[in-house]
């Protein structure tokens, strides 16, 4: 908590959101009446501590479907990352998985030792049970997803094959998240929270999962590299490298974060969808289940950009203060809209005038803010309150900092 405040020092309103989260009485959510269910719910918060929790907020009806289907993508996720897994065991794995999920205590425990989520697999029977007692029209939309993404994912995972093209990466992470949008779409159209409509939309479920997915793969790429995963597209690091480990040498330093601001721009390119996918979902609980994670990746995509440790430093995220903050103000498309307004005008500040890309993304920057402020009048004024506690940020942060801590310690002797 308190490397959390001090990486935060100088932005009061995540200073501020920290305490908050701190103070907030923890939702218990408590399924000590259920074991298989209680078991369920472990294995989610294993998987995503944070965003685990905004599933567990969502309505009852949804809750639970949503939580499996959570689930048994990891698994399946956890299957296609582990590169100790040879191609033979893999490949018939991943494209059977949508029959495995009916398979009555089905595990699976050749992942290797260090597969973060390799326990979930390995207890992937108690998945298999809980999938089972859902009602069969998410169990159909969880099964067809599941069956589309494994083959797409065996399909790239084959020998020989990459992603060379724009399209092949368009292709690649459709598979494995524009698949997920569509699915969450279906259900959420399904159970009568949204209009029918959100599921029609399919381009636009499709651009939510591509954002979040591009966004993670720019993100990760010394991760991917250590563990042999390519999967930024051959047709935009061939214009800056030969070698696509070439970007890590310094002597490419310039070269390699104009490959950079092309990936970034490439993910821009999705943010009209995700505001327009955003303002079509009505039910509070899926409003900010879907809006959290799309504004954490343009908050990643304003820490990445122009940024050359990800050349040189593995599993860069965004502060902790920050996504506490971030979650805090995702609740409306006014409040959204706001946020990738100010993230945009950050982006577009750090762009260096002689990036070849540097007109493409101030392009991209600027079709954001034409977009909201036509479409979502109300974003200024909640810009204008964002950017007050954030300007606040030099002179306050300091005073409000001394004071918050001053606050919490006294807390902490009082109660204490
Ligand atoms: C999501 Cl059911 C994901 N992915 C995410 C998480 O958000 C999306 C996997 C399974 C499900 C949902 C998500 C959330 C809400 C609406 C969506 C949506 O579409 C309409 O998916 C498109 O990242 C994984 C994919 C990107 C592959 C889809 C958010 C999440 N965040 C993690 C951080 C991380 O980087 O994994 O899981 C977290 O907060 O811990």
């Amino acid at each position: 908590m308190a490397s959390a405040i001090l990486a935060s020092l100088f932005h009061p309103s995540e200073v501020l959101a920290l305490v908050q989260y701190k103070l907030a009485p923890k939702t218990k959510y408590n399924y000590s009446n259920d074991k298989a269910r209680e078991r369920l719910y472990h294995h989610l918060n294993m998987t995503s501590r944070s965003f685990a929790a905004v599933i567990q907020d969502l309505d009852e009806e949804l809750k639970d479907a949503i939580c499996l289907f959570y689930l048994v993508l990891r698994g399946l996720d956890t299957i296609e990352d582990d590169m100790t897994i040879d191609l033979e065991t893999k490949i018939p794995v991943l494209n059977t998985f949508h029959e495995i999920i009916y398979q009555k205590g089905w595990t699976f425990t050749k992942n290797g030792p260090n597969e973060k989520d390799r326990q979930l697999l390995v207890e992937f029977d108690v998945i298999i049970e809980g999938f089972l007692k859902l009602k069969p029209a998410y169990q159909t939309i969880i099964a067809d997803i599941t069956k589309r993404m494994g083959n797409g994912m065996a399909h790239y995972a084959t020998a020989g094959i990459h992603v060379n093209t724009t399209a092949d990466y368009d292709e690649y992470c459709h598979y494995v998240a524009g698949l997920v949008g569509l699915g969450l779409s279906e259900m959420f159209s399904a159970c009568g929270f949204e209009s029918l409509v959100v599921a029609k939309r399919k381009d636009l479920s499709n651009s939510m999962g591509l954002f979040l997915q591009k966004t993670n793969i720019t993100r990760d790429y010394l991760e991917d590299l250590r563990d042999d995963r390519r999967f930024w597209p051959k047709e935009i690091w061939g214009l800056y490298a030969e070698k696509m480990e070439d970007l890590v040498k310094p002597e490419n330093c310039d070269k390699a974060k104009q490959c950079l601001s092309h990936m970034v721009w490439n993910a821009m390119g999705h943010i009209k969808d995700v505001l327009e996918y955003l303002e079509m979902i009505k039910n509070p609980s899926c409003f900010k289940f879907c809006a959290i994670p799309q504004v954490m990746a343009i908050a990643t995509l304003n820490m990445l950009h122009n940024n050359y440790k990800i050349f040189t430093h593995e599993n860069i995220k965004i502060r902790k203060g920050e996504t506490v903050w971030l979650m805090k103000e995702s609740d409306n498309i006014d409040k959204v809209a706001a946020i990738f307004r100010l993230y945009a005008r950050e982006i577009n500040k750090k762009s260096d005038p002689l990036d070849p890309h540097f007109v493409n993304i101030g392009v991209a920057c600027g079709e954001i803010e034409q977009i909201c402020v036509g479409k979502y009048p109300g974003s200024t004024a909640e810009l204008a309150r964002l950017q007050a506690g954030v300007m606040a940020g030099t002179s306050g942060s300091i005073i409000t900092a001394a004071a918050v801590v001053a606050g919490a310690v006294a807390l902490k002797s009082t109660f204490a």
